[in-house]
């Protein structure tokens, strides 16, 4: 079992409705359980001229090599009407792997740790909410590192949906 961290957004269709339809559907993944998930937060878009996302983080412990989970997510994404019409557009849900164990992945489909990690405090708030408070990542930086170095801010913590 290694424990993964996902990070869920969306930014069409209903976000928050698609947030937790893919919820549901890690719960379902194979060989995998479903250990906890995030508060919803709001924030604007990285790229101006789109609608609001909102985002959060799910915890999973799997039996699944990595590239298995890529595809299931992947799958997710399109059961949700995902459609790449171009990269960094808007969508209905996107699922990023974030940290996978203690890996450090760099495949053409895949790198882990999530190239972004440290410049979205929309990925770094809600990990926080689920990850051990001294968490390491495979490539040595700190999550409170991470955090003090990324101020909360423009991001809305929603009420439990
Ligand atoms: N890929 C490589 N590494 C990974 C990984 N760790 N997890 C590859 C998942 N996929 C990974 O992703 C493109 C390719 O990345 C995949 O085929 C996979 O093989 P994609 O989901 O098809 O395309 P994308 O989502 O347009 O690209 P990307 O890089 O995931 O976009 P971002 O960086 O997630 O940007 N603003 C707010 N507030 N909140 C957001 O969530 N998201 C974006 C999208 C922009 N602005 C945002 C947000
Ligand atoms: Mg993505």
């Amino acid at each position: 079992m290694e424990r993964i961290y996902i990070g869920m957004g969306s930014n069409l269709a209903d976000p928050a409705e698609q947030l937790r339809s893919a919820v549901e559907a890690l719960g379902h993944l194979p060989q995998t359980t479903l250990a906890g998930v995030s508060a919803f937060y709001q924030s604007d878009s990285l790229l101006p001229g789109q609608p609001r996302y909102t985002n959060a983080v799910a915890a999973l412990d799997s039996l699944l090599a990595p590239l298995e989970l890529l595809d299931a997510l992947q799958a997710i994404e399109n059961d949700q009407g995902r459609e790449r019409l171009e990269r960094w557009g808007p969508r209905t849900l996107d699922l990023d792997i974030l940290l996978f164990g203690d890996r450090l992945i760099d495949e053409p489909r895949l790198k882990v740790p999530h190239y972004q990690i440290q410049e979205r405090a929309f990925v770094l708030y809600p990990l926080a909410e689920l990850a051990p408070q001294d968490l390491r990542l495979a490539d040595g930086r700190s999550l409170p590192d991470l955090l003090a170095a990324c101020p909360f801010v423009g991001l809305e913590r929603l009420p439990h949906a």
